[in-house]
């Protein structure tokens, strides 16, 4: 046995992990962890992925993370690096997205307090509020034990990012490798559960077994758990409908029997209506529009029964009627066992067909704008041309203002993982890393990302990463020339006095085409099918730069709704 870098001993807890990449850019200090790689790493199966800018990198690890369920990793070097990282590791924390957030740190001896190096950073202190959990691996000895530590507690509870920094002196100091214990992950870190008590798991079965009208609301923690098939065998037990949060598209197939869509007129009136509601993994947020009337059942007459890893979100924003802890797919299968052994499946509840029409005619409304053949392409045709034009399996990125509202009308997800965008976090900005981190992780897949001209320019700079990596997406930039949601607003609420809103007009295409892209300008409503076929043939990265009509991109459907989850209690003055 001979010696180990702590960069190498860093190298060698992610091989056990499986964690395949770090997303990030070089930097001095972390010289010996990029080493490393390039010395054993990339042969054994971890590899560096070079971003333009740190907080793509955070995106991509986000994505990574959301698609294969091990956290993604990402890295900057310490200050600006790591300063870079804050928008996709604050996304990722808003959405309990595990992670491994890595930041370079000046010697020891210089830091914690820093009093005068260059790029000094306290970098605790950064990240704190935007992880579950933050240290510094201040002596080599520590180096494995706080890495198994770090993943231990980004997957464990609520999963989430979690930090650690790496100071240059440990990364570069040696120590005996017999004197380290690298381990495979079920020697340090739950591998599986944590299972429900069997308990409640009977008390949740007779409570839905008596039910006249059940609903299962799956949230992030179902499809992080991987728990549609046996969401679905519940379903169908129960003959009741099935509703997501607006997070967790794609938990079940969206076209399901027993599906209804998360935002649809359907599974509004399945929420606020069902008298008994399995909620899985959810934190009954404000997209859930806090599980409290009038768009939910008051608790006097609708019953909560709530599942989830993390003890301190049960009841956190509505009162249960039963609490319990456990993982989403075992639960759900102990309750169906449970059922199977004390009640008859039933048939389809009455309900499910009346909750269908009614999302069928909402829908309806949204198919005729589709198909609107004015000059100024509307924004729900461009989404329903792409939607029609991937097959089942693709990956559908949004990230946009008023774009992002249009995408989830009108685009289906069948399966976890399809529907990436910022959620909770409303983070603007991470449309085009997280395509690029889409395509990297499930090269067999078909990536699509729909953005709107204002987020997609907020990381521009990886369209060369794009090329790098030969990540062939197609990106549909919806050219408003605005920040269409913004002016929406003061649109409604102020008077039509714009500030701070209007682009001027950006060939996207040919920025695409600069740095070696396929690119089209799109001006024609005709011309889009023809034009994603020509983007997927060109065997490219491909941009289509769509003008769309910005009047009707003031006007999203539900906006007063979503204003509302934003500036709820406010009464705006009018002048
Ligand atoms: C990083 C970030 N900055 C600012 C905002 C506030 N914001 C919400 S929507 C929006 C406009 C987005 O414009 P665009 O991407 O062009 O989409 P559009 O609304 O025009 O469809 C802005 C600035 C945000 N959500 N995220
Ligand atoms: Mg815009």
């Amino acid at each position: 046995m001979g010696k180990l870098l702590g960069a190498e001993v860093l190298i060698k807890c992610l091989l056990q992990e499986n964690a395949q990449f770090i997303f990030g850019i070089p930097g001095a200090q972390p010289l010996g962890i990029t080493d490393a790689i390039h010395r054993f790493g990339r042969r054994e199966g971890l590899d560096f992925i070079m971003t333009r800018h740190e907080q793509a990198a955070a995106h991509m690890a986000d994505t990574f993370s959301r698609l294969t369920g091990r956290p993604g990793v990402c890295l900057g070097t310490v200050g600006p690096g790591a300063v870079d990282l804050v928008p996709g590791v604050y996304e990722a924390f808003v959405n309990s997205i595990p992670m491994l957030v890595l930041t370079c740190q000046n010697q020891t001896w210089r830091s914690y307090p820093d009093h005068g190096s260059t790029q000094g950073c306290n970098q605790l202190d950064l990240f704190r509020p935007i992880t579950k959990w933050s240290a510094v691996v201040s002596h080599w000895s520590r180096m494995a034990p706080l890495v198994q530590e770090a993943y231990r507690m980004a997957l464990t509870g609520r999963p989430g990012p979690v930090h650690l920094d790496l100071p240059v002196d440990v990364l570069f100091d040696q120590g005996e490798e017999e004197e380290v214990r690298i381990l495979p992950p079920a020697r340090y870190r739950p591998v599986s559960g944590p299972n429900a008590d069997p308990e409640l798991v009977r008390q949740a079965a007779e409570m839905l077994a008596h039910a006249q009208m059940p609903l299962i609301y799956a949230g992030g923690g179902a499809l992080r758990a991987g728990a549609s098939q046996e969401v679905l065998r519940l379903a169908e037990f129960l003959g009741c409908p099935v509703t997501t949060s607006v997070t967790a598209r794609g938990a079940i197939p969206e076209d399901a029997p027993q599906s209804l869509i998360s935002i649809g007129f359907g599974g509004l009136a399945a929420r606020n209506q069902a008298d008994v509601v399995l909620v899985l993994g959810c934190r009954l947020g404000a997209f859930d529009m806090w599980a409290k009337p009038p768009v939910w059942g008051p608790p006097d007459h609708q019953k909560i029964i709530q599942v989830d890893t993390a003890p301190e979100t049960l009841a956190e924003n509505r009162e249960t009627d039963l609490a319990i802890l456990g993982d989403a797919r075992a639960t759900v299968r102990d309750i169906r066992v449970a059922l199977e052994g004390t009640a008859e499946p039933r048939s389809e509840n009455p309900a499910l067909a009346q909750y269908k029409a009614a999302q069928g005619a909402w829908l309806q409304n949204f198919e005729n704008l589709a198909k609107s053949e004015g000059a100024a392409i509307h924004p729900l045709r461009v989404v329903k041309e792409a939607a029609t034009f991937f097959p089942r399996d693709a990956i559908c990125v949004t990230d946009g203002g008023n774009t992002t509202i249009w995408t989830h009308y009108l685009t289906r997800i069948y399966e976890p993982g399809s529907c990436l965008w910022s959620g909770d976090s409303g983070m603007g900005g991470g449309g085009l890393p997280k395509a690029i981190a889409a395509k990297l992780v499930c090269p067999q897949r078909p990536v699509y990302a729909i953005c709107g001209d204002g987020f997609f320019m907020m990381n521009v700079q990886e369209l060369e990463t794009a090329v790098r990596l030969g990540t062939n997406i197609v990106m549909v930039v919806n050219n408003d020339r605005a920040y269409g949601m913004i002016k929406a607003g003061q649109d409604g609420a102020c008077g039509q006095r714009y500030i701070g809103v209007d682009f001027t007009d950006v060939r996207y295409d040919r920025m695409a085409e600069a740095a070696g892209w396929y690119g089209e300008r799109v001006e024609d409503p005709q011309q889009i099918a023809p034009a994603l076929q020509r983007a997927v043939d060109s065997g490219k990265p491909a941009l289509l730069d769509v003008i769309i009509d910005e009047r009707a991109n003031l006007t999203p459907p539900d906006f007063a709704t979503v204003v509302g989850v934003w500036l709820e209690g406010i009464t705006i003055p009018q002048y």
